[in-house]
């Protein structure tokens, strides 16, 4: 109950930067950004670890996601009863999240960023599923792809109902803005998704 209250408060997913010690070592005294915010690994996390223990997780726009993306997805023949929300194991469902992840002013040359996210296949044919990353140009909302991935073969040889894995794709830092939308169609549940800043 705690987690669910603190989320209710917090604009932004909880973030785990690395050690305080770390944090303070920055040098203000040059006044430039050459050397990243946040050295080295961030991880935000977007839901709850559980186990796909059902929900719905705390995210920030529950059940569905950002209202501008799910008109979007309405558009694009997706209709809003056919969206889920984290740890939903109904087939035939695109599950969608807002990721509202707060790590733009630490990208630096120097860095990787990747989404990774654990997920289940379920029953029909998950092995056709697909994931797709888009940013949210504000005040457009043509919400641009950062990339799409067919989970197989690009994140895993199989995907056949009942696996259950761990997926990671890299992101182009360039194509990243302060807002990114989820969505993975159609036979899969998804427990959290994690956004990890390497510096
Ligand atoms: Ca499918
Ligand atoms: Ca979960």
């Amino acid at each position: 109950m705690f987690r669910r209250s603190l989320f209710a408060v917090l604009p932004f997913a909880l973030i785990a930067c690395g050690p305080v010690d770390e944090m303070e070592t920055v040098d203000e005294s040059t006044g430039t950004q050459a050397q990243a915010v946040c050295p080295g690994v961030t991880t935000v996390t977007f839901g709850t670890i559980d186990n796909f223990g059902g929900g719905p997780d705390p995210l920030p726009y529950a059940p569905t996601a950002l209202p501008e993306f799910v008109s979007y997805l309405n558009a694009q023949g997706i209709p809003t009863g056919q969206l889920k929300t984290l740890d939903d194991g109904t087939s035939n469902k695109h599950t969608v999240a807002t990721l509202r992840h707060g790590l733009r002013s630490c990208f630096g040359s120097t860095c990787t960023l990747k989404l990774c996210f654990r997920a289940r296949a379920h029953a029909d044919v998950p092995q056709d599923d697909r994931v797709t990353i888009y940013n949210t140009d504000f005040g457009v909302y043509s919400f641009p792809q950062v990339t799409s991935q067919p989970v197989v073969p690009n994140l895993r040889a199989t995907w056949n109902p009942g696996e259950v894995a761990t997926l990671c794709m890299p992101l182009n830092m360039a194509l990243v803005g302060d807002m990114l939308q989820f969505q993975m169609q159609d036979d899969s549940s998804v427990d959290y998704i994690q956004m990890i800043l390497s510096c």
